[in-house]
């Protein structure tokens, strides 16, 4: 008879090795070898030649709105944030990775939180009207695991407080809002193509915006802040991308779409498989909508589902799956935002951060991949009580996040 209890009670792991939450799919260098080699000969390998600006090219055709390419997401933030010219504030959600208010501070500008919606755990419009002051310089949501945010509501929380809406939209690449692509919403939008993201290319990221003015700002303040006499206007800092970077850039571009399809298939897969359990709670798709399942994030609702997200985390880890806690600690409760925070309450924040937990997804997931990882979930839950047990009776310790 087959042996079903949870790895953590001595079953058979589902998976044979450690399985990773994230498995980039970047093109072979039968796809960029000939390219490598040229600039690699010719020596043309940086300061915006050839290769950045076809990709800039392409990135802008595919936004609807012109993109300049620089070294990463954080730095797209601050670039674009400093072309506005001003200081005071940014409202942003608590619920993001540390880069979304990171960036911010390195620019000098303070942070203000907001609460997320409870359902799409995006950047709550109303929660955001309310926490602009007059010092707000802009609010600038996050497409949280490649779900787009309300955009046209925030546009009007946006337009009453006299602030731009600029996303970061480093997860949410391919998605798109009422038919319109992230990378034409709000005033601004910046991207990152790190490896851990759908549209990977390594170490990348992208302003994108109809804004000339800032635009130009953004183009000269990756390079120094040098203009076409080698003066600067302002000073700027090296934001710039590798022409090998670009070079993969466009190759992954190709193929993107057919990746983008793969990952949807894969994300409802594991939506339809581990969607059922009890006090298992997924993100809501409203349908005006299309994510790109950039993450498979759950929430763990500790009463019905009989276990933590914490124990779930270890009992998941001993059937040799990575899962991660983005984003736990929100930001709010970081050490370097305790003054920022001060007196700020953000209870659906809270409330998402302590029950997140994030599965590994993968564009080129196969269905076994997708039945184990529900097969695992399914026999802890079913064994939940003993798996709890073991944890805390055991000692049973893993990686924190
Ligand atoms: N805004 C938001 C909302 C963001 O999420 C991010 C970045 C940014 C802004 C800033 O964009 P960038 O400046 O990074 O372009 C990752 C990434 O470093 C970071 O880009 C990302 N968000 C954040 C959510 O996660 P870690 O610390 O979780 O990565 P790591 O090294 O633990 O790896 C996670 C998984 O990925 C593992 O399964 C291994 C796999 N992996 C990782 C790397 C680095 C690979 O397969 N290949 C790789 O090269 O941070």
């Amino acid at each position: 008879m087959r042996d079903d209890r949870p790895a953590i009670l001595g079953g058979e792991p589902v998976f044979p090795e450690k399985i990773d939450i994230v498995r980039p799919t970047l093109p072979r260098i039968a796809q960029v070898g000939g390219r490598f080699d040229e600039v690699l000969a010719n020596g043309k390998i940086t300061n915006h030649q050839r290769y950045v600006r076809a990709f800039e090219a392409a990135l802008s055709a595919r936004f609807g709105a012109p993109a300049a390419l620089v070294a990463n997401g954080t730095l797209a933030i601050s670039l674009l944030l400093r072309a506005l010219g001003r200081t005071g504030e940014v409202l942003v959600p608590s619920f993001t990775f540390a880069a979304t208010a990171h960036a911010a501070v390195w620019c000098g500008l303070d942070v203000r939180f907001a609460d997320v919606d409870p359902e799409t755990w995006t950047l709550d419009p109303e929660s955001a009207a309310r926490a602009c002051t007059p010092r707000t310089i802009a609010i600038m949501p996050v497409h949280v695991f490649g779900l787009p945010c309300d955009a046209d509501r925030l546009s009007g929380a946006a337009r009453e407080a006299g602030a731009p809406l600029v996303f970061d939209a480093a997860h949410g690449f391919g998605a798109a809002y009422r038919g319109r692509p992230v990378g034409s919403l709000g005033d601004a939008e910046i991207f990152s193509f790190h490896a851990t993201k759908l549209f990977a290319v390594g170490e990348g990221g992208a302003v994108a915006s109809r804004r000339d003015d800032w635009m130009a700002k953004v183009r000269a303040g990756r390079n120094f802040g040098l203009d076409a006499e080698g003066d600067c206007e302002e000073a700027g800092i090296n934001a710039k991308m590798s022409e090998l970077f670009a070079i993969i850039g466009l190759a992954a571009l190709e193929g993107f779409d057919a990746r983008l399809a793969g990952r949807r298939r894969a994300g409802l897969a594991l939506r339809e498989r581990v969607g059922k359990l009890p006090g298992i709670t997924l993100q809501r798709i409203p349908e005006d909508r299309e994510t790109n399942h950039q993450n498979f994030a759950v929430l763990v609702d500790p009463d019905a589902f009989g276990l933590t997200r914490d124990e779930l985390h270890l009992a998941m880890d001993a059937e040799n799956v990575m899962t991660r806690k983005y984003f736990h600690p929100p930001l709010h409760r970081m050490r370097c935002y305790a003054e920022a925070a001060a007196g700020t309450r953000l209870p659906e924040t809270d409330r998402v951060g302590e029950r997140v937990l994030c599965f590994p997804i993968y564009s080129d997931m196969t269905n076994a991949e997708v039945g184990a990882i529900a097969r695992a979930l399914e026999r802890i839950h079913a064994d939940r009580k003993a798996v709890r047990m073991q944890i805390v009776e055991g000692g049973v310790k893993g990686e924190k996040r």
